[in-house]
């Protein structure tokens, strides 16, 4: 029996399991970020950020994106580079997404 089915949706890598709705912690969030880098140029842009809340379950993505820019984007280059990554991820976190 194979309850954990990995890899839902072609860029979502979320790994199913059957229980009760665990929170990410911020180490995962962080994890989760990165894997959206999706052109590897060590920052992320609001495109790759929107594809990323929307694989952590956002209804609202494109919006999510444009907030997580205003707070965690201190230099204003419409990135989030590797040193802004901290204000993201406790951003991410207080939303409190689950592992679904
Ligand atoms: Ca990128
Ligand atoms: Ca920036």
């Amino acid at each position: 029996m194979n309850m954990a089915r990995k890899g839902v949706g072609k860029n979502c890598d979320i790994i199913y399991v059957k229980q009760e709705p665990i929170p990410y912690t911020m180490e995962q969030l962080r994890g989760m970020f990165w894997r959206y880098d999706t052109n590897r140029d060590g920052r992320l842009s609001r495109k790759e950020l929107k594809e990323a809340f929307n694989c952590l379950g956002s209804s609202i993505p494109g919006w999510r994106a444009h907030r997580a820019l205003n707070r965690a984007d201190d230099n204003g280059d419409g990135y989030i580079s590797e040193e802004e990554v901290d204000e993201l991820v406790s951003y991410a976190f207080k939303l409190g997404y689950v592992v679904k």
